[in-house]
């Protein structure tokens, strides 16, 4: 019997003091038909939770632990910053290297700004996009997820479309009208909105690689033809890469497409996990930006030395490995290999999508490509199976409309594990 009692009273006191009992609504399990876990600590490509269970985790904490939890060096930078102070909101020198090494790394940000979050980073940078071009319209694509901000609870990914409200009430009128959707995998249908819209589009902001309604990858010519769109129109091309930066390749999704935006945002990664976000871009855009321009953007804790500390030395260990990104594909080789090996020993009408180390298992016969292929999944299934691999030591993300990340501390003892959790789970629930 797998029962996690301290998990469960902590759930208890923890609903009574805060909405849901979490700091962000898919950690509350509720697609997946049970109370969360109350993780205590980690290290390497495992968590173990209040109760003393240990998982494989493939959350990685949605996306940061790129090096896997607890990584000595990143820890040593952070206890070493912290000797130092936590906070001078004065400018630093680890804030000059970091804006260094994701300018050396991501070559189209010829300039960055560092925020909070990933949520702070997509804000700002429609704010920017719409204060470069005098344009106010955005257009995004549903099913993706850029944060929280008003403009983006439009047809949202992630926890909005987890929990069923992609549209977010409280969002003013005004603003969601600013908001044009189109169909991801769909040039047409964002040609058709610049044909209405043609000189309103301040920018186009898209997932490179989705992430937020489970992993949907582009599908040939599409990125070529929205910068080919973009450039036509004088609207800015976002790449939102807060979870594809430094995850899909070490410069990004823009790097593997071979594609580049106007403007990037970045986050996870980046801060090594702590609360870290960025965006950049020309540096004629960049310009726009307080104090040398007058779009306003600031922030109390924005290059915070303890982030700033971590997230170097995260991008330090990544750019020092020439192999890192071919590690560590072959270890989501490995693992997406062995689960296609069981889905066909088993004849089950299921859909894996992945690039590089990031991935979901869909619930659903048919290729899943965008919003409406997606969101046929079989949630009742995929919660199912997800309580299964729990039981079972593996740790996934705790929705459908999610994507999992496999960490350069998962081994292929690990791996070989969550296959045979795979085939055992699966039997359970098919
Ligand atoms: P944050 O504000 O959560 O740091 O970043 C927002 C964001 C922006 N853009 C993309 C492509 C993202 O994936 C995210 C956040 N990702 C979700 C997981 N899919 C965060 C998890 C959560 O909301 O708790």
């Amino acid at each position: 019997m797998f029962l996690t009692p301290n998990s469960d009273a902590l759930f208890d006191e923890a609903r009574k003091l805060i909405p849901g009992g979490v700091n962000s609504p898919v950690r509350a399990f509720r697609a997946v038909g049970r109370t969360p876990l109350f993780i205590a600590r980690a290290s390497g490509s495992r968590l173990w939770d209040a109760d003393g269970h240990s998982y494989i985790d493939y959350v990685g904490s949605w996306g940061p632990m790129i090096l896997g939890h607890a990584h000595p060096r990143v820890i040593e930078a952070i206890r070493k910053a912290a000797t130092d102070g936590t906070s001078y909101g004065a400018p630093t020198v680890l804030e000059v290297r970091m804006a260094e090494m994701i300018t050396q790394m991501v070559p189209s940000i010829e300039m960055v700004r560092m925020v909070n979050s990933g949520t702070e980073a997509t804000m700002s940078a429609i704010r920017l996009a719409r204060a470069f071009t005098g344009r106010e319209k955005i257009i995004k694509f549903e099913g993706c997820y850029h944060g929280h901000g008003d403009s983006f609870l439009i047809k949202a990914g992630s926890g909005a479309l987890t929990l069923g409200v992609p549209d977010s009430p409280g969002v003013p009128a005004g603003t969601a009208s600013g908001t044009l959707t189109a169909e991801y995998n769909n040039p047409e249908s964002v040609r058709s909105l610049f044909a209405s819209y043609r000189d309103q589009v301040a920018a186009v902001i898209v997932e490179p690689v989705v992430g937020n309604m489970g992993c949907v990858p582009p599908e040939q010519g599409f990125l070529q033809e929205l910068r080919d769109l973009c450039t036509e129109i004088g609207s800015l091309l976002i790449f939102d890469e807060v979870m594809t930066g430094f995850r899909v390749a070490r410069g990004g999704a823009q790097q593997l497409y071979g594609i580049t935006p106007d403007l990037t945002t970045l986050g996870k990664i980046i801060g090594g996990g702590l609360p870290v976000g960025a965006y950049g871009g020309r540096k004629e855009i960049m310009h726009m930006v307080a104090p040398s321009g007058p779009m306003y953007q600031a922030g109390t804790l924005s290059g915070n030395p303890l982030a700033m500390a971590a997230g170097l030395e995260t991008l330090s260990i990544i750019k020092e490995d020439e192999k890192f990104y071919s590690r560590l594909e072959e270890k989501a080789a490995r693992l997406s290999a062995g689960v296609q090996r069981v889905i066909d020993s088993l004849w089950l009408p299921l859909r894996q999508n992945r690039v590089g180390s990031m991935f979901t298992l869909f619930f659903t016969r048919h290729p899943v490509r965008d919003y409406k292929t997606a969101i046929v999944a079989d949630r009742e299934k995929f919660g199912a199976f997800f309580r299964e691999m729990l039981v079972r030591g593996i740790y996934l993300a705790p929705s459908q409309f999610e994507a999992a990340f496999i960490s350069m501390a998962h081994t292929d003892e690990d791996i070989d594990t969550t296959i045979e959790a795979v085939r055992e789970s699966l039997k359970a629930v098919m």
